[in-house]
């Protein structure tokens, strides 16, 4: 999901900062657990405010967590320790109640800057930029995984079910298990798990694992990242993983061992509230306005995407580049909307530079006055104006080095209920395999790439229709709340 760093600070005292009212002893039966709560404290004519952050999970979350006793626990995005006024946490903004595990800057540097993105991102990423080893950041992680499975095995009833998210905090399974043998503990990837000639350059690649071993179900967007999971461990825990599940040692089950499956359970997107907003009046019109600002050229590209090495945006300003120099790209125009990521890190900030060289260069080369055949926008739009950017665009460039599974492509899908557009879309994303019938491409082929493009761009209406409406059956029927539950459902004892 995307890992908002909004800069956004203020104090607070506890470790952990409740909001709603806690059921008695704190007993949640259900707990969510994920490295970002779904509000953060934004900043506003020189004050500070809780909002609600949606986002993909906490839609996906709203019908697992009403009318039962729920939290979610996760970091707030604010450092405590900030000469900033505390704000406690707010009690109506979530989806349930609000847990805030609390970070200093330096913890936050150390172990989301640090290990989390310089670490695994890159590692899981194929190691599209060289991951990192450092002792320091390990410890960091170590540590605040602990604070996380700390305060879940507090707040959780007896027998409860709880739902580790993501790359941050792959140790709090069994962290958690130690202490609370009792719950039905699941967790989910968001990123790609590397095959095994990757994943052995961790230092750190048994304690990994074993983490995540803690819990009784291991979801991840592929079957190949479950592949990759229980190979890895038999190469290196000496287990006897089976097609689906592998058993662990456990002196806490009756049996000596405790079985633990892993399975594919793609993400998906809220697809009617996507495809009802594109169908509102102002967002139709706003697409054409978008449309009309741009010079109403014969084709619109977008690309939308954080502004992350892993989605090659290079990749698609390199083609267009090409295909500028090579005249075969008239009276066409791309947008690209980068929302601003992870800027503290190094490897971002080089990747910005970079983009804002290539998108320079071609304007400098192939503008005119009053007309750039490439628009950039480098921060976040409504969603609302992002619903009329996919409404607006007659192909959609998604071309990532790899990408767990790519929502953006989905969400363009969802948008097109006229069922025109096409779609040039990596096959190195998770959403490949459920929208086989995108134009795919292999971003590390560059003339592969120009190619796809001029196809999608150049291919008659009714073939466009006929891969949109397959497209479509897909994401309507795969939505994310059909992930969830498919998810819970695996997860149930
Ligand atoms: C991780 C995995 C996996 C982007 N710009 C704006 C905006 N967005 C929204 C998109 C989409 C989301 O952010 C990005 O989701 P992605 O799936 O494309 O990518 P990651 O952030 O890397 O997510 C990924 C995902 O987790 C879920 O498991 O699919 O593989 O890397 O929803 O719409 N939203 C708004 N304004 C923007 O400017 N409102």
């Amino acid at each position: 999901m995307a890992d908002k760093m909004d800069g956004a600070s203020g104090t607070g005292t506890a470790m952990t900062a409740a909001s709603k009212e806690r059921p008695p002893q704190a007993a949640y039966e259900f707990l969510v657990v994920c490295n970002r709560l779904p509000v953060e404290l934004r900043a506003a004519e020189g004050r500070l405010s809780w909002e609600p952050s949606p986002g993909g999970l906490v839609t996906a979350m709203e019908p697992v967590l009403r009318d039962r006793e729920a939290v979610w626990l996760g970091w707030s995005g604010r450092h405590i320790d900030d000469s900033v006024p505390a704000s406690p946490l707010p009690h109506d903004l979530g989806p349930c109640a609000l847990e805030e595990v609390a970070l200093t800057r330096e913890e936050v540097e150390e172990y989301y800057e640090g290990f989390c993105n310089e670490t695994i991102w890159p590692l899981y990423h194929d190691a599209v930029v060289t991951p990192v080893y450092h002792r320091h950041t390990w410890n960091a992680y170590q540590r605040i995984n602990r604070r996380f499975a700390d305060a879940a095995a507090r707040l959780a009833a007896p027998g409860a079910t709880v739902w580790v998210h993501d790359y941050q905090l792959q140790l709090v399974p069994r962290l958690l298990r130690e202490q609370r043998p009792d719950l039905r503990i699941g967790y989910f990837l968001h990123i790609p798990f590397p095959p095994a000639e990757l994943f052995v350059q961790l230092p750190w690649r048994q304690q990994i694992l074993q983490g995540l071993l803690g819990a009784d179900l291991v979801g991840f967007h592929t079957q190949g990242g479950a592949a990759n999971f229980l190979t890895l461990s038999e190469r290196l825990l000496g287990l006897s993983p089976k097609e689906d599940a592998v058993d662990v040692p456990d002196p806490a089950a009756a049996s000596g061992a405790r079985t633990v499956r892993a399975g594919a359970f793609p993400i998906s997107i809220d697809s009617r509230s996507f495809s009802e907003l594109a169908a509102q009046p102002e967002v139709r019109e706003r697409a054409a306005e978008i449309r009309s600002a741009v010079g109403d050229p014969r084709t619109l590209l977008l690309g939308v995407d954080r502004l992350d090495y892993t989605k090659g945006i290079d990749v698609r300003l390199g083609a267009i580049t090409e295909l500028l120099d090579e005249g075969r790209f008239d009276d066409c125009v791309c947008i690209q909307v980068a929302t601003p990521s992870r800027e503290n890190v190094e490897e971002y900030q080089r990747m910005r530079d970079e983009i804002n060289q290539m998108v320079g260069s071609a304007i400098g080369d192939h503008g005119t006055i009053g007309q750039a055949p490439i628009q950039y926008l480098h921060q976040p739009l409504a969603r609302e104006e992002l619903a009329a950017y996919y409404v607006a665009a007659d192909v959609m460039l998604v071309t990532p080095y790899r990408d767990g599974m790519n929502l953006v492509a989905k969400e363009y899908v969802a948008c097109r209920n006229d069922e025109d557009g096409a779609l040039v879309l990596s096959e190195f994303t998770g959403a490949a395999l459920d929208l086989p019938q995108a134009y795919l491409v292999n971003p590390y082929d560059a003339d592969g790439v120009k190619e796809a493009i001029v196809k999608a761009m150049s291919a008659p209406k009714s073939e466009q229709r006929q891969r949109m409406v397959e497209m479509r059956r897909q994401v309507f029927t795969h939505d994310v709340d059909r992930w969830a539950a498919d998810f819970l459902e695996t997860l149930r004892p």
